[in-house]
């Protein structure tokens, strides 16, 4: 080290110690108690009981911070660490995350909120927290290395900010990015407007999740933090169809959905049964001009979307990614196409070497939703979940929105599946068919298509003389 940068080392290091000083008196007090989850249920709204009043949020298969109240301060305290995460019963994932759940716990305080953040690291190495979409002093915005130092190892920082504007935003680290990510360290955050708002609006349901993805080999149970793109455990809130907690609302009721992705890819966001607007996003609530109706919303990637609408038609309604390889789970990669493909003789042939040989494709994947097939310890099957007609074949991204008549107002309780009234629902045709006039173009004597429509060619290999 030569002395020009050795004094700025020490500069740096002079200033790191002035700006520790002004916030010690408070880290030296006694820290807000962390609290730790252990349920992945999804928790009723946490009615603030001190500080400024709002309408909570319910963030799915996920919960909101208690926090303490210390002079005129909002303070919460966030643990980062290694946890285990449920996403769906029979599979359990380690994951990193904070407060014993990933994602974290949601942080919601209201506009001109004075907030403290104290972030305790348990990992195994160092972080910070990056509070996205936020507008704060430059050396809160939790960037390691570029607003402030990491938090090594065992360490606490202190992040202290006031909350100027309203909206729907999101914590993740900004240190080892990657990893950390990838491993399942992200929260929510909502600043609820502190008057009336003419651009938000006040609704009777409020839920919340983050779109995530990780890779984990059946069988296994940490994620591989080095994929760029091959997902296949496509989550909200670190969740996977079953195991998502369906939206129980009352008909009529006013739902705001907010969704963030900490993916790395786009999701469409779809909703069956009714037509919502995007009213906000993590730049802020949105202009009335520029709201249209919408049943599905592309999220791109460190984009969030509020997404609002009327629950005016009552039933069991799917809410889901419309990537249809978002809604399986992990066993939907690395399987051929085989549709179409005649296995007779050979499965026989294959049995006496491998006895649990079993076909599987030859007339689509449908087959897969029913199948009691043995799967490696601790994975989710590719396609799941009975609904009150059958399997639902779904997965990952899905979950269900119920509407009803009979939901108390602020009851959360899944009400079960729906019944749908007499003759509004689809049924079988039974009476004889008459034969359609397209069949009978394709009856004997009409000109028939070569069987063989394609036909490959090897290319010719070129000879060298
Ligand atoms: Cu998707």
């Amino acid at each position: 080290m030569n002395r020009r940068n050795f004094f700025n080392g020490a500069a740096a290091t002079a200033v790191g110690a002035v700006a520790a000083a002004s916030v010690s008196r408070v880290a030296m007090a006694a820290l807000p108690e962390p609290v730790l989850q252990a349920s992945a249920n999804t928790m009723p709204p946490l009615v603030p009981s001190s500080g400024r009043p709002y309408n909570p949020v319910v963030t799915l298969n996920g919960w909101t911070l208690p926090w303490r109240m210390n002079q005129g301060v909002k303070e919460f305290h966030l643990v980062a660490e290694p946890v285990v995460r449920e996403m769906t019963p029979g599979f359990k994932a380690h994951m990193w995350g904070y407060n014993g759940q990933s994602p974290g716990p949601t942080i919601e305080v209201v506009e001109g909120d004075l907030v403290r953040v104290f972030v305790t690291n348990k990992l195994p190495e160092h972080t910070s927290v990056h509070w996205h979409g936020q507008r704060l002093p430059n050396g809160m915005d939790g960037v390691s290395g570029l607003n402030q130092r990491a938090i090594g190892v065992g360490k606490t920082f202190v992040y202290e900010f006031v909350a100027r504007r309203p909206g729907t935003f999101m914590y993740h680290p900004h240190a080892d990015e990657m990893t950390q990510m990838a491993m399942g360290m992200m929260g929510f955050w909502v600043t609820h407007p502190k008057t009336k708002n003419p651009l938000i609006s006040e609704v009777d349901r409020d839920f919340c999740f983050l779109l995530n993805a990780y890779d984990i080999d059946p069988g296994s149970m940490t994620p591989k933090i080095m994929t760029m793109l091959d997902f296949n455990i496509w989550s909200w809130n670190s969740r996977v169809f079953p195991g998502i907690d369906t939206l129980n609302v009352r008909y009529k009721d006013k739902v705001r959905i907010r969704v963030g992705n900490l993916t790395m890819t786009n999701h469409p966001i779809h909703l069956h049964g009714h037509e919502f607007e995007i009213t906000g996003s993590d730049g802020g609530p949105w202009p009335l001009a520029a709201r249209v109706p919408e049943i599905t919303a592309d999220i791109a990637v460190g984009q969030m979307r509020q997404l609002e609408f009327l629950a005016d038609e009552e039933g069991d309604w799917a809410f889901h990614c419309h990537k249809s390889h978002h809604t399986m789970n992990a066993m939907g990669h690395n399987v051929p196409t085989m549709i179409g493909v005649d296995h007779r003789g050979l499965v026989g042939k294959l049995q006496k070497a491998v006895p649990d040989y079993m076909v599987m494709g030859e007339r689509g994947m449908a087959d897969m939703g029913e199948m009691e097939m043995a799967l490696p310890d601790n994975t989710a099957p590719m396609m799941t979940g009975q609904g009150p007609y059958g399997g639902v074949e779904m997965g990952g991204m899905f979950s269900i929105l119920k509407v009803r008549k009979d939901q108390k107002p602020g009851d959360y309780k899944d009400p079960g599946w729906f019944k749908q009234p007499a003759g509004t629902q689809a049924f079988e045709w039974t009476t004889p068919l008459p034969d359609p006039a397209r069949f009978k173009a394709e009856s004997p004597g009409a000109k028939t298509a070569p069987a063989t429509e394609v036909q490959v060619r090897k290319p010719t290999s070129h000879k060298h003389h």
